[in-house]
């Protein structure tokens, strides 16, 4: 066992709470939703027990309706350590909301991955049986909610309401969605993310305003999703519609697994592939973007969002060839020596320090590898595995890293860092990839 693994487990276990991992004690001292599916995936690879009752644990905070928030409150964090905590969601006045308090809003549906992953790190176990059979109809309902509530101007694309949401708060790939609009200053309220990371590493005020303006209103219409067309922001994603599409694939896999029908499971991911390539492949710009749901404008922005579709199986060859290049131009891996950048180095709006401007971030890093050894990218998966585990190696488990010195920015000893810096250690024992589990080969020529 080499220094950085026992440094990785060690970052993990001193998260622990007792019921879930807190994805920063300092920073961020609650359960988060896709931080709980990366960090299982860590788990996983050398506690698979621990990797389950993680993603049950989150699965808690699970509405009736089968939304899975942003964040499930710990009973145990000071209430003053986060803002906006549960006194700003209010679910105990929503009837869908369990007993646990939880946000009102999601992030991107990374859980079926991270459902299958623990479950084929302790595959022969009859607890492991349990736990996904358990968790099936959980995720079925998470994607139905999804698919019913969050479809909304018939593309077959789900739409995101908030920046957070997208788990890439404030990338620029919606500054011509937020820019476009004045938000109320509203009541008053102080921002705790400054407490432990600098201002210039943080969103602006002015994102802030926006944030807590666009989360009073979900809110305040009871998170009722029937009121969106009249919401002001509604996009739609390319990294949250392409890991909704991987997750739907994952589903088969647990259908297989558990002697169901795949089929429709596939059927749905086959809609998204086709709804992101009629809607949010830009053919001028050779790019994914992302689309303002109200008035069909895509962002002129290349960001990390862009490459993660390169997790679909159907992309054509011509299509998956322009992602890949994308991706290895210098725009990104080609231009840094800490890829992947989650801005375009060459964009006007990159900010090497700022947040989701420009940052090198493990998780989306781990994305696009997953996507680019499905997509049998070797070159791609290489350079990213080797230069995560070299960030990690000179800078520590930081939340986020400057892709040109590697220094390492906001949170320390962060959890989704530290596990998946687990997952790239141990890529030679990784279970066969999705697509040879369905059988669905590759890129495939001539469709898209
Ligand atoms: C960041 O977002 C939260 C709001 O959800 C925040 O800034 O307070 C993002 O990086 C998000 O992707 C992540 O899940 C969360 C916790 O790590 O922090």
């Amino acid at each position: 066992m080499t220094r950085l693994w026992s440094a990785a487990v060690e970052v993990l276990q001193a998260n622990w709470n007792g019921a879930a991992t807190l994805p920063s004690r300092d920073q961020y001292p609650h359960q988060w939703s896709w931080d709980s599916a990366f960090i299982s995936i860590g788990w996983a690879r050398f506690e698979p027990a621990r990797a389950q009752q993680e993603l049950v644990s989150l699965f808690r905070g699970q509405w009736s309706s089968g939304r899975v928030p942003q964040i499930v409150f710990s009973a145990d964090a000071d209430p003053g350590s986060y803002f906006p905590g549960p006194d700003f969601w209010r679910s105990a006045a929503v009837a869908e909301a369990p007993l646990a308090p939880t946000s009102g809003i999601v992030q991107p549906p990374v859980h079926a991955r991270a459902v299958l992953t623990a479950y084929l790190a302790d595959a022969g176990s009859q607890r492991s049986r349990e736990f996904l059979a358990s968790m099936y109809p959980r995720l079925r309902s998470w994607h139905q909610y999804l698919r019913l509530c969050r479809e909304l101007d018939g593309t077959g694309l789900a739409s995101i309401v908030h920046p957070w949401e997208s788990g890439l708060d404030n990338s620029p790939a919606w500054d011509h969605v937020l820019d476009s609009q004045d938000y109320p200053a509203g009541e008053q309220f102080v921002r705790r993310d400054l407490t432990h990371v600098s201002t210039g590493n943080r969103p602006t005020d002015e994102d802030y305003r926006a944030y807590v303006a666009l989360a009073r209103e979900y809110r305040d219409a009871g998170y009722s999703d029937k009121a969106l067309p009249d919401h002001r922001f509604v996009v739609e994603d390319p990294l949250f519609n392409a890991v909704f599409l991987d997750a739907e694939l994952c589903c088969a896999s647990i259908a297989e697994l558990l002697g169901l029908h795949r089929e429709p499971h596939l059927a749905r991911a086959r809609q998204l592939h086709e709804a992101m390539m009629s809607h949010l492949w830009d053919e001028a710009a050779g790019s994914f973007r992302a689309r303002d749901a109200r008035t069909g404008d895509r962002s002129t922005v290349d960001t990390i969002g862009a490459l993660i579709p390169l997790l679909d199986p159907w992309l054509s060859a011509e299509v998956a060839g322009k992602v890949e290049a994308l991706a290895l131009s210098a725009d990104f891996a080609g231009g840094c020596e800490y890829p992947m950048p989650s801005t375009a180095l060459t964009s006007p709006e990159f900010d090497r320090v700022r947040y989701w401007r420009g940052p090198t971030w493990v998780n989306t890093n781990w994305l696009l590898w997953t996507a680019a050894i499905e997509a049998g990218c070797a070159e791609l998966a290489n350079r990213i595995a080797e230069s995560s585990v070299r960030l990690v190696e000179a800078s520590g488990f930081r939340e986020y890293f400057d892709p040109l010195t590697g220094t390492g920015l906001g949170a320390d000893r962060f959890s989704w860092t530290a596990a998946l810096t687990l997952d790239f250690l141990s890529a030679d024992q990784a279970p066969s990839s999705l697509r040879s589990r369905l059988g669905i080969a590759g890129v495939v020529e001539g469709t898209g």
